[in-house]
């Protein structure tokens, strides 16, 4: 090897130590020489959100997973509908997605102070991260930045993209596979159903008709099952929500792990993870809440990484709701 071809070489191995290579090319604090202020004002303004509304941190958690899941972590989930374009947010699993109206605001106090500096996709992604970790006044994984804001949302690439709660482990394993994410990180961020709400049609033909006989799941636990028919009362009922970690469903814990290996998960989907021996073997893992915590912080710094625009590639929207 040429010297000048062995310098390149040790470069680039000395960046990917200090972490400047994970997630392509974003790195730690983009906004430091142009918008200094920016991850202080986003963290403050989303905890001030969060003090208000405490269901906030499983909206945004929710919101990021569908931003990067279809067409990468570009903000395109933000994007409004138009008269030609009917958006991502307006298709079917969008269902109960909210907190634009949160993003937003933030975007506007960050254009008063550094206007087309911030990107949507960077806001959402440090907001998801300080809404849950309001509760531990730290934050708990760590963001890079410097994404940009892509100019496409299409409702067509929802469906394909966004695994379902109906979906088996397969489907569940190919849908994290097409986005760089292995199985260890389908379990892990799983997990992200200790917070938050689901809908009764999402999960009660696991109640009343799983194969078509009108019978149960088997591999629901009868008592959980025998729980959750009190709160949904048919099979066609959309608007009854239930927590999806009962009792405590606005606290980010190991209580997700703990329930689904008593086999009270909510949806199929999380059902699925026990249906396979190394994805249960993790899930067994994870109900120890210190190795939780340390695994989800490297997933979510994956999941945050898929499809980034950055560089010059797509743009620095004025609003989030619309691209320039
Ligand atoms: C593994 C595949 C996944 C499936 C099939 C799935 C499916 C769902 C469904 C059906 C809901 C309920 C929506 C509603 O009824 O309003 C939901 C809620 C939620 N999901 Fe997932 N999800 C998955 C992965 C993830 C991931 C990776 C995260 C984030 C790390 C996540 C975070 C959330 C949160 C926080 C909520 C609660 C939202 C709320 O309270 O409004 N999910 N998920
Ligand atoms: C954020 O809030 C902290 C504590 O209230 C305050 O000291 C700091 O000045 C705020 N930073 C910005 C940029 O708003
Ligand atoms: C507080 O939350 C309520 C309901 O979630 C909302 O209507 C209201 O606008 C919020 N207030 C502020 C100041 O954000
Ligand atoms: C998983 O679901 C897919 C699509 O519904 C189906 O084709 C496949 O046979 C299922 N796999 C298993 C193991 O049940
Ligand atoms: C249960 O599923 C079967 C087969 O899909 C269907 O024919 C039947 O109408 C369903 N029962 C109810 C109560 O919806
Ligand atoms: C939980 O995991 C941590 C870190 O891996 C380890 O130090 C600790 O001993 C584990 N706790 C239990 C109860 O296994
Ligand atoms: C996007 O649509 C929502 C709901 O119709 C509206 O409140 C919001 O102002 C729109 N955002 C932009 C930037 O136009
Ligand atoms: C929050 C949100 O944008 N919800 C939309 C989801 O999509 C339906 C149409 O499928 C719209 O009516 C909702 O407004």
């Amino acid at each position: 090897m040429k010297s000048c071809e062995l310098l390149l070489w040790s470069c680039l191995a000395l960046f990917c130590a200090v972490g400047v290579c994970q997630g392509g090319d974003l790195r730690k604090n983009f906004y430091r020489g142009s918008c200094p202020d920016a991850e202080n004002i986003i963290k403050n303004s989303t905890e001030k959100h969060v003090t208000n509304n405490s269901e906030l941190p499983a909206k945004l958690l929710r919101m990021h997973f569908h931003d990067c899941f279809v067409r990468g972590c570009d903000a395109s989930i933000l994007i409004n509908s138009t008269a030609s374009n009917t958006a991502e947010k307006d298709s079917v699993p969008n269902l109960s997605l909210s907190g634009f109206d949160v993003i937003e605001e933030i975007k506007a106090e960050l254009e008063e102070k550094c206007p087309g500096i911030v990107s949507c996709a960077d806001i959402l992604t440090l907001a998801a991260r300080d809404s849950v970790s309001f509760q531990f006044q730290k934050p708990m994984w760590e963001v890079l930045t410097g994404r940009r804001d892509g100019r496409v949302s299409l409702e067509s690439d929802v469906f394909p993209n966004i695994p379902a709660p109906f979906d088996n482990f397969t489907v569940l394993r190919q849908s994290f596979q097409s986005k760089g994410l292995n199985v260890h990180d389908l379990v892990v961020l799983s997990g992200g159903h200790t917070i938050g709400i689901g809908h009764c049609n999402l999960f009660s033909n696991r109640l009343y008709n799983f194969t078509g006989r009108g019978d149960q799941d088997p591999s629901l636990n009868p008592t959980y099952a025998e729980f959750l028919k009190t709160k949904c009362q048919s099979l066609t009922d959309t608007t009854t929500t239930v927590e999806m970690d009962p009792d405590s469903s606005l606290d980010f814990d190991n209580d997700y792990y703990v329930n689904l290996n008593q086999n009270r998960g909510l949806f199929q989907s999380d059902a699925a993870l026990l249906t396979n021996k190394g994805a249960r073997n993790i899930a067994v893992e994870l109900t120890n809440q210190t190795k939780f915590f340390t695994e989800f912080s490297q997933s979510m710094k994956r999941m945050g990484a898929i499809g980034v625009l950055t560089g010059t590639t797509g743009e620095i929207r004025k609003k989030c709701g619309v691209i320039n």
